[in-house]
């Protein structure tokens, strides 16, 4: 084991393109002088993308959070409730509210920490007309499951895939599932413009309705025909999200070889447990470890902060019991899985000896 580190070690550090491959893109935006507005970088990421992940529709947009806000608005869930999980991150329920929505929590899955099926059914109210399942840490939801319930009650599906960029699942993009897939390019994600998202459907009248929405709800002749908002993505980011796309298929299998080292050394721990996922569809841009207490998870996230190193306790707390999202109900397996989970470091660039490191401090607590 070495010394302190000198340097900290976060959860995660954005891949970024070699500088000169960015500022190149950035000449032509410089003499185009087309800042934002559906710019030609917009439009090639867009287009890139959709080349790359054999999509059919995808429009990028400001960020994750506006992606699953433009999904509600596209979808017209105005004033109704929303069944979703309580383990996530925050924005998948502030942004259902801000849309005017009630979050509804239903309760995880405690192996794959997926909203869990068989709770949904008794959840549905007069209320309700939509799912908002999250891919959490990319592993795919029980999609065949949540489809079979929509259609028998007449529910939209929206998919938060913040963190499931680059995986298919069966044999497509895991984006064109559901009614809408809302995914993130922030820089914390596998795949990064700095602030970003994208929103995939598999409808190309959604698609042309979430393109007016994103623009303040004009249409091409510039009539306002839908109520929207500033949804648009800039063409500085677009242009490092082109820079990084270049490199994302290395990004991915670095982050494999992470796993597999975090893996070999942990999993013979008998205090820490996994993530069931399927590895074909699985981006590993986390490394979601649970602890047999939360006591132990206090000590070790102090021993290693005490060496510079910096985990983060996604996602905590539970948000059913975050009292000005909703009144308390109880969620046991996320309430339990959210006191006990730490996600390790893991980024392009980090070593494996700080990898052993890590797994050592682990092991010593
Ligand atoms: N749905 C889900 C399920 C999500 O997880 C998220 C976002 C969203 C929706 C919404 O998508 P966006 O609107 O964000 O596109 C982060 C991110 O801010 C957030 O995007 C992400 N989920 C969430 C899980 O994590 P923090 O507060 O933990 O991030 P922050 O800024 O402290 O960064 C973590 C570490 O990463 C830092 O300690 C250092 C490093 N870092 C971070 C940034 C931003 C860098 O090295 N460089 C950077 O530029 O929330």
């Amino acid at each position: 084991m070495q010394a302190v580190k000198s340097n900290p070690i976060y959860v995660t550090a954005p891949s970024l393109p070699p500088l000169d491959e960015y500022t190149e893109i950035l000449r032509g935006v410089w003499e185009r002088k087309i800042l934002t507005h559906n710019g030609p970088l917009v439009r090639q990421l867009e287009n890139d993308l959709k080349q790359k992940y054999a999509i059919q529709n995808l429009a990028v947009v400001t960020n994750g959070t506006i992606a699953i806000q433009l999904a509600i608005k596209a979808l017209g869930l105005n004033g109704s409730e929303i069944i979703t999980t309580p383990f996530t991150w925050i924005a998948t329920a502030s942004a259902i509210m801000w849309e005017n929505c009630t979050p509804r929590f239903v309760d995880i899955d405690p192996h794959t920490f997926n909203i869990d099926p068989n709770m949904i059914e008794a959840a549905i109210t007069d209320r309700t007309r939509a799912i908002m399942g999250v891919h959490v840490f990319s592993n795919p939801c029980d999609i065949e499951a949540i489809e079979y319930i929509a259609n028998k009650h007449d529910l939209k599906v929206i998919y938060d895939a913040a963190h499931a960029m680059c995986i298919n699942y069966r044999d497509k993009s895991i984006l064109e599932y559901g009614d809408i897939s809302a995914a993130s390019f922030h820089a914390t994600k596998i795949f990064n413009s700095g602030e970003g998202g994208c929103c995939v459907t598999v409808d190309s009248q959604l698609d042309e309705k979430v393109r007016r929405l994103r623009f303040f709800g004009h249409d091409k002749d510039k009539e306002i025909v839908d109520d929207g908002c500033n949804g648009k993505m800039t063409e500085i980011h677009a242009a490092l999200g082109l820079a990084n796309l270049k490199y994302i298929d290395a990004v991915l299998s670095g982050r494999k070889t992470i796993f597999d080292q975090y893996h070999s050394k942990l999993a013979n721990l008998d205090f820490i447990s996994f993530q069931d996922f399927p590895e074909d569809s699985y981006n590993y841009s986390y490394m979601p470890v649970v602890f047999d207490s939360e006591e132990r998870l206090l000590k070790i996230l102090q021993a290693l902060e005490s060496n510079n190193i910096y985990a983060r306790r996604y996602f905590y707390p539970s948000l059913n019991t975050i009292k000005h999202l909703t009144k308390y109900e109880a969620s046991g397996h996320s309430e339990r899985i959210a006191k006990t989970i730490l996600c390790l470091p893991s980024y392009s660039g980090l070593s494996l000896s700080t990898v052993d490191d890590i797994c050592e401090i682990i092991a010593r607590n």
